[in-house]
């Protein structure tokens, strides 16, 4: 029978089956719970019914909550009336669960009687992520299978966790490797007679007796390093407090408010506005769906430097043989050495196996011949920015390559259509922009040349996800997207300087906004000697000075700051090069407020990332945020420039960048049209 077009229900063998129907992961919108509610409702009064399962079709249990529901108010039944529901029924409910049972996905099993999953399963509370926490009683309900300092483990770093897990921790009562359905309604059937009494999670507290007070300070110390600026964490930590020293109800009515406070915060706002637009980002406009993918069994990489060993090392973690090519025997050992050692320090962490480790560096094969790339289905060029090098190496391979292998280049900066013209194939080439460390940095600029075909656009952004990365699709500019809009935050954030600001002041206010660390430090672990030429270093301009005294940044053991291992510490040389090169370049010296700090580093990124979309060169504002989020720190909970230019409302950017251009006279301030005609228009960046 259907309930409603998201919810069946069948009786079988007096087993109430209750199926859930949301493609495509079975978020728990309000036709879902009022179909359940309702189903339960009818079957509850049923004798004929001695249990209760509760099942997904589909490619997974429910992902939780449907979270495009947030933000208006939600429509009864609300989650807690239906698990209130739940907890009064006096027939076992058994939860069958394949896929992911995720935030309120989980929560509707917790309110089960019992659960029974697939092996391959994967259980969790990420609500976290989105700025919230999972409010439908899983703070209540898990630590009381789990216990608290599990609990705590789960909802502070919303990671899931395996079937074999969850059943060792007792979130599962059964675990199954096949036929899921079979094996749950026989389970529903078995309890259903049995004479046993069927304990509530809400009723099971033994857990809750044995627990060590050191757990949630120890749980602070984690999200202060690891979640700095967030506030879920707390918020979740609070919860799982609530657990252990109060009643229930008194639980689920601390849980209830905490989360609806949450609910109302520009956090949960940006958070959740994030989710969206990282899913968002992969969807290209303009391709037909029937674009096809051209096959990438092998990859070739041409540099083992710090870019090329990364995305080698990032290709064999995925299990993609690489052949990584070096211009000499010193390079290549010294390439395969620093891969060797990288993985060896990750094996005595713990965080892989000694045998992975060897597997993955088996995996790539050293060469100095690019002749053997003639069978790599995709090949990425990460040798030193320069123009007349990578042009040589295209038309070079133009010759060794398989007709349908494509084409890339690594580049940060240089223009991608000039490169592709050394080739006779320019629809093959494209710029897959890696952030260092490749192998760990999620972020992957695709850059779509002005030949690229639609099928290697294609290829690469699905290719993208394979290895892990989270790919934005960008035009041809200087600096594409994100080193673009650096660009402009680091003018000013010289300026300042220049006027007699502390760096360490303008890098603590970037630092306290939530980025990992300000301008300097970052340029310092950078390397300020990045596309320095030494030939044409000027003595007015503050890097080029530093690097005329040596001072590299981190690597040298000096840049903007001397350092102490990785500790930046003040230098009085670097303050008194900046002091001259200000007095040279003829810049008044003047204190400036943090607020203005933030502003005049802040405002130019939005008025630049205005003029990137004006110009075409990414396709959404979203993306800009997750190019942001995921390659240069923007704390996730300020949701990116552009969306933090929505929040602050696009008349006052436009407002404060005039305020700017007034006082200092400078065209640098103009506000880009395309921000202004928004404004006008009462829109917002979308
Ligand atoms: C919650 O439960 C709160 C409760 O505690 C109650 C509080 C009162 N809602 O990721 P994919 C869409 S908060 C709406 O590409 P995958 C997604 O946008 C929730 N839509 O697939 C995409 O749409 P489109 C806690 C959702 O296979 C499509 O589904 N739960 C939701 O790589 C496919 O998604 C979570 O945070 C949703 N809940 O990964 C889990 N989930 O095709 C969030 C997904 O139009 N979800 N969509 O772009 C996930 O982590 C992943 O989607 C999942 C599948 C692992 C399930």
């Amino acid at each position: 029978m259907k309930i409603t077009d998201a919810v069946l229900l069948e009786i079988k063998d007096s087993v109430a089956l209750i199926t859930i129907e949301n493609p495509p992961v079975n978020a728990l919108s309000h036709n879902v719970r009022f179909g359940v509610k309702k189903a339960i409702e009818l079957v509850m009064a049923d004798e004929s019914v001695s249990s209760i399962v509760i099942y997904c079709s589909g490619r997974t249990f429910c992902a939780g909550a449907d979270i495009k529901e947030f933000g208006a108010p939600m429509q009864e039944p609300v989650h807690s009336q239906l698990h209130d529901l739940m907890d009064s029924v006096n027939k076992p409910i058994i939860a069958g669960i394949h896929g992911t049972a995720l935030g309120g996905g989980l929560e509707l099993a917790l309110s089960c009687h019992y659960r029974v999953a697939i092996s391959t399963a994967k259980l969790g509370l990420p609500e976290v992520q989105l700025g919230i926490l999972p409010g439908a009683g899983g703070t209540q309900r898990l630590p009381r299978l789990v216990g608290p300092k599990k609990a705590l483990d789960m909802v502070v770093s919303g990671m899931p966790i395996g079937a074999k897990e969850a059943l060792d921790y007792g979130l599962i009562d059964k675990l199954v490797d096949s036929d899921l359905l079979a094996a749950v309604m026989l389970f529903a059937r078995e309890k259903g007679v049995s004479n046993n009494d069927h304990i509530r999670v809400r009723d099971r507290d033994e857990k809750l007796r044995l627990v060590e007070q050191s757990i949630f300070s120890d749980a602070r110390k984690v999200i202060s390093r690891r979640a700095r600026g967030f506030t879920a964490p707390e918020y979740n930590i609070r919860c799982i407090e609530a657990a252990v020293h109060k009643p229930f109800d008194e639980g689920i009515s601390i849980e209830s408010d905490l989360v609806m406070e949450l609910m109302k915060g520009d956090q949960a706002r940006a958070q959740q506005y994030f989710f969206f637009a990282e899913r968002q980002a992969s969807k290209i406009e303009g391709l037909s769906k029937g674009t096809k993918h051209r096959p990438i069994f092998k990859v070739g990489v041409i540099g083992g430097g710090l870019m090329g060993g990364g995305i080698s090392m990032n290709m064999a973690n995925v299990n993609i043989p690489v052949t990584m090519i070096e211009t000499s025997e010193k390079a290549l050992e010294q390439g395969l050495k620093t891969i060797r050692n990288n993985y060896e320090s990750t094996a005595s962490k713990g965080r892989i196996s000694f045998d992975i480790a060897k597997q993955r560096y088996e995996l790539i094969k050293g060469s100095l011949d690019l002749g053997d790339l003639n069978d790599c289905d995709l090949i990425i060029e990460a040798v030193f920015e320069e123009m007349s090098v990578k042009k040589d190496i295209f038309s070079r391979l133009d010759s060794i390559l398989k007709q349908d292998a494509i084409l890339a280049s690594n580049t940060s900066a240089l223009n991608l259509n000039e490169i592709a013209s050394a080739t006779t194939r320019p629809q093959s080439v494209i710029g897959l922009h890696f952030f260092s460390p490749a192998n760990v940095m999620k972020l992957l600029e695709v850059v779509r040349g002005e030949k690229t075909s639609d099928d290697v656009i294609a290829t690469c952004m699905s290719f993208a996800k394979r290895i892990n990365k989270v790919p934005v699709l960008v035009g041809v500019c200087p600096g594409f997207v994100g080193n673009r809009i650096l660009h402009y935050r680091q003018i000013q954030a010289n300026q300042l300087a220049l006027e007699g600001v502390p760096i360490e002041q303008i890098d603590r206010v970037l630092y306290e906004f939530g980025f990992p660390m300000g301008p300097f430090q970052m340029g310092d672990l950078a390397g300020l000697d990045l596309g320095w030429k030494a030939d044409s270093s000027n003595s007015s301009d503050i890097r080029d000075r530093l690097c005329e005294l040596g001072r590299f940044g981190q690597k040298s053991g000096n840049g903007f700051y001397d350092y102490e291992g990785r500790m930046p510490i003040h230098s009085d040389i670097v303050s008194e090069v900046i002091k001259d090169c200000g007095r040279l370049q003829g810049i008044e010296r003047r204190d400036s407020s943090d607020n203005e700090i933030l502003d005049r580093c802040l405002l130019p990124m939005i008025n630049e990332g205005a003029k990137i979309l004006e110009e075409g060169i990414a396709s959404r504002a979203s993306d800009i945020d997750v190019v942001y989020v995921y390659g240069y720190g923007w704390p996730r909970y300020r949701g990116g420039p552009m969306h933090y230019a929505n929040c602050l409302g696009l008349k006052k950017v436009i407002a404060k960048l005039q305020h700017y251009r007034e006082n200092t006279g400078d065209d640098f301030w103009t506000p880009c049209q395309f921000l202004v005609d928004l404004a006008d228009s009462q829109s917002l960046f979308t």
